[in-house]
């Protein structure tokens, strides 16, 4: 078995479901120090990537709102992945997600590997974004539907996270 672990960082606009995304997807638990030291909450989340190989993905939640004022260089230091989070039910999150995605990109000096998650799917007769806006996002990264609430799609996010930081 071979496996290694990747820093991840969760971004997305205020309430779209960051932390119950991680809470429905994680079992350990988080290291009380971070929460005071650095203002994020760290989980991790081991995926298998195939039979003899795994990753293990150290998950930063940025405690309070992650605006853009929040996304501190000691959150986004030395990041290798992005859940990038938006609420199905608020279009307008994905803006933001795909926003932040940017200034991570500009802080670091380079591109890393960044899924979408469109949460809340539960909310049907609430969702907001349009099958051609879907279509036109997933021409820029992965995106996948989820629902922290019921778990539809939250342990396949990870894999899709993980599959493109091992890919
Ligand atoms: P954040 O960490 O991105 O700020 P939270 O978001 O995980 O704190 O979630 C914000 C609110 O959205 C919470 O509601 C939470 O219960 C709700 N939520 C998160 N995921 C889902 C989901 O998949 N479906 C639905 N219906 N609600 C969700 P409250 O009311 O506790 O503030
Ligand atoms: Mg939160």
């Amino acid at each position: 078995m071979t496996s290694a672990s990747r820093k991840v960082c969760l971004l997305g606009d205020f309430a779209v479901g960051k932390t119950s995304i991680v809470a429905r997807g994680v079992r350990n638990t988080f290291s009380e120090k971070y929460l005071t030291t650095v203002g994020a909450r760290v989980d991790s989340k081991l995926v298998s990537l195939s039979a003899d190989r795994e990753l293990r993905l150290v998950l930063w939640d940025i405690a309070g709102s992650s605006t853009l004022t929040q996304l501190s260089s000691s959150y986004i230091k030395g990041a290798q992945g992005l859940l990038l989070v938006a609420d199905g039910s608020r279009p307008e999150t994905v803006d933001t997600a795909l926003y932040l995605r940017a200034q991570v990109v500009q802080l670091l000096g380079h591109d890393i590997p960044a899924i979408l998650i469109l949460n809340k799917s539960d909310l049907a007769d609430r969702w907001g974004v349009t099958p051609a806006r879907m279509l036109a996002l997933q021409q820029e990264l992965p995106v996948i539907t989820v629902s922290a609430k019921t778990a539809e799609g939250v342990e396949q996010s990870f894999s899709l996270l993980a599959g493109a930081i091992a890919a």
